[in-house]
């Protein structure tokens, strides 16, 4: 039976905006650095199992209201009463096991977005039934990866997860880079209707480029409040979390460092100005704080996706002031340990085509995999230890961001150009009429995982396919 502690609500650097009213759920940070703003609204899961490797949850998914701002609030569905929901917080090699309840009144699953987890518990249509309004599921796994994951249902997501379902996922391991303090932010954006309400879905144009919303949050806050000490060095651990939008981030044009990306730490940190998150993707960044009084715009930068989709003029997220006591400012971070390329010499090959086109009989927009409408895209066949070699091909103007289900994988090249820093992804760009090369071997969780398009209206108009991974055969004595 599960254990109930009592509820720990905790003040100061990690303010909780509503600590009497959101259930057991709040927990001191598990082994990280203190977090801080702006995570008003971001509270941990409480580990309710004693066990050092075990980390033992209570999720559940139903409707309630979200405050976006002071006075503004909308309905919307939340992981135990808020969004983003409860951060989810594990070690390297821990078992996690997380109770879920369906208090919604439709069916949903969870998907842990880059998480290696088995293929039953991957929540995604091949995986796991829906779990049933008031049903239950116990997700059970071990987490092998360190770094920056999420969670949200798999179901209805352009509904599910715009109306509130997603939480972020923080593993620890033994290489981490080095920071004075952390935080995790997830980025969202809202279309309202008239009522205030987050908005029906819309017509065809949305359909086709996918919801962006005027409506930019922060860890569920219209412009939470983040500030920085002089010479401070923040980690910032950040989630698109989107629909359809592309954030190409930027800090007033100040520089800082990028040091992971979906799989981890880079074995190489990048000095840049401005990075991009595609729907799905993760970065981590070290910002290091200014002189005091100093404050750079937290802003997503104009950019066009193609298809007259995307960010015409600068879109404002917060303001990053830097105040207080100044702190020895640090050297250029170190990297993580080396990443070697996957040899694919003998590899299994496939091509993997995405396109699109307007349907004019039902007037509806088609997204295809191979020229075909999920679910009826022919499956891939993988096997265990044998590497992938996939071509991914857009055969349409729109970018589609292109997300692996189960598997990290490397980007070997665009439109033929080699990479040169082999990292581990699960979530990628694929630019308008871009080819790119990945590769990647299946480890033995055999199993339907799904491939897809991340922007939420494409993949529930069939811009998805399954790689089946079938079980290894036993050998003969
Ligand atoms: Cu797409």
């Amino acid at each position: 039976m599960l254990k109930r502690l009592p509820r720990v609500c905790f003040a100061g650097l990690f303010a909780l905006s509503h600590c009497g009213d959101a259930g057991p759920t709040e927990a001191p940070p598990r082994g990280g650095p203190a977090p801080f703003g702006p995570e008003a609204t971001l509270t941990v899961l409480r580990d309710d199992n004693p066990a050092a490797n075990i980390v033992e949850v209570s999720l559940e998914a139903a409707p309630g209201r979200w405050t976006l701002s002071p006075g503004r609030t909308v309905d919307a569905l939340m992981y135990n009463g808020r969004v983003p929901g409860p951060l989810l917080e594990a070690r390297v090699g821990d078992t996690v096991v997380v109770h879920f309840h369906n208090a919604l009144t439709v069916p949903t699953t969870v998907h842990w977005h880059g998480l290696r987890v088995p293929a039953s518990m991957d929540g995604g249509p091949h995986s796991q039934d829906p779990v049933p309004p008031g049903g239950r599921f116990t997700y059970r796994f071990v987490v092998n990866d360190a770094g920056t994951f999420w969670y949200h249902p798999h179901v209805n997501e352009s509904r599910q997860m715009e109306a509130g379902l997603y939480g972020a996922i923080v593993v620890r391991g033994a290489h981490e880079p080095a920071a004075d303090v952390e935080t995790v932010m997830m980025l969202d954006d809202l279309t309202l209707d008239a009522q205030g309400n987050i908005a029906a879905p819309g017509d065809l144009v949305e359909q086709h480029g996918g919801r962006e919303g005027p409506v930019a949050v922060v860890n569920g806050r219209s412009a939470p409040p983040m500030t920085i000490a002089p010479g401070q060095r923040q980690r910032w651990r950040i989630v698109n979390a989107g629909s359809a939008r592309f954030y190409r981030l930027s800090l007033g044009g100040q520089t800082f460092w990028q040091v992971a990306s979906d799989a981890g730490a880079w074995a190489t940190p990048r000095a840049l100005r401005e990075v991009l998150l595609v729907p799905g993707d993760r970065v981590e960044l070290l910002v290091d704080g200014p002189a005091a009084g100093a404050s750079w715009g937290v802003e997503n930068l104009a950019y066009d996706r193609g298809h007259g989709a995307g960010l015409r003029s600068p879109m404002a997220l917060t303001t990053l002031v830097s105040e207080g006591p100044a702190m020895t400012p640090r050297s250029p971070p170190a990297g993580g340990p080396p990443t070697r390329w996957l040899p694919v010499e003998g590899a299994h090959v496939e091509t993997v085509r995405f396109s699109e086109r307007i349907n004019r009989e039902t007037e509806a927009v088609e997204f295809m995999v191979n020229g075909r409408q999920y679910p009826d895209v022919p499956p891939l066949h993988g096997q265990v230890g044998r590497t992938e070699r996939w071509t991914l091909v857009n055969e349409s103007e729109m970018e589609h961001p292109f997300h692996l289900h189960g598997f990290f994988f490397q980007v070997r090249s665009r439109n033929g150009v080699a990479l040169a820093d082999p990292a581990w992804e699960d979530t990628i760009q694929l630019r308008g009429h871009e080819t790119v090369e990945i590769a990647f071997q299946p480890d033995p969780r055999p199993g339907h995982w799904m491939y897809h398009c991340h922007i939420l209206e494409h993949v529930e108009h069939g811009m998805m396919g399954t790689f089946i991974v079938p079980e290894t055969p036993s050998r003969d004595p």
